[in-house]
């Protein structure tokens, strides 16, 4: 059920905004996997040209596996659509970058907080400089093995960090980005223009 919802989100996202001689950002994570299946189809069938540029390793697998043409910021420094999961929207359309979550207040349902890109030698600073702030925790994120931390793909640390409640999403996104070795947090604040959502009875709904 929730795959087909995803399905069904991740189809609407690209019937709707993906059009010929575009410049497509592929996202990562399980939706996109659809959203990649339909733009393919879509090139084989109406013939388009689109050049897709992606986000991680991952995305760039997809990419080459559907035989869509791979491109990079170096070379296509500019999207004119990008296409990507989120675990959490809500009503501003502030994400927080899997499970396509509704969420009434950023944080409270995804159990894992928010997701912050470190470098590793500065993960336990990081970590302390946020919970002094903004309360709450910020874990160095685990292999599923427990053998060692996950590893972006840039070679850095995640922190999750888990808090109690956060007001003004944009204020804290800058001070944790100010935090000297922060690369990037999973807070999109104002960057989104549209939301699908997949429901359980088949349907999609749109926020913008
Ligand atoms: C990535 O994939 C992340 O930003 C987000 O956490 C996730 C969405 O995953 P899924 O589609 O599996 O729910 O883009």
């Amino acid at each position: 059920m929730a795959e087909e919802a995803k399905k069904l989100a991740a189809y609407a996202a690209v019937d709707n905004h993906v059009q010929n001689n575009q410049v497509v950002g592929v996202g990562s994570g399980s939706t996109i996997v659809y959203a990649v299946d339909r733009l393919a189809e879509r090139v084989r069938q109406e013939k388009l040209n689109i050049v897709c540029v992606p986000t991680s390793f991952q995305a760039r697998q997809l990419i080459l596996q559907h035989g869509l043409t791979l491109s990079d910021l170096d070379r296509h420094p500019e999207l004119d659509v990008a296409i990507d999961g989120a675990d959490e929207v809500d009503a501003e359309l502030t994400l927080i970058k899997g499970g396509g979550k509704d969420s009434k207040a950023l944080g409270q349902q995804w159990k894992k907080g928010v997701p912050i890109e470190v470098i590793p030698m500065a993960y336990v600073p990081v970590s302390r400089a946020i919970a002094k702030r903004f309360g709450g925790e910020a874990n160095l994120r685990m292999a599923v093995s427990k053998a060692g931390p996950v590893v972006t793909d840039n070679s850095n640390f995640i922190l999750d960090w888990k808090f109690e409640r956060a007001e003004n999403w944009k204020e804290v996104n800058t001070a944790i980005k100010m935090i000297p070795g922060v690369v990037e947090t999973g807070l999109f604040v104002g960057m989104a223009e549209r939301a699908y959502f997949g429901m359980e009875d088949g349907t999609v709904q749109v926020r913008d």
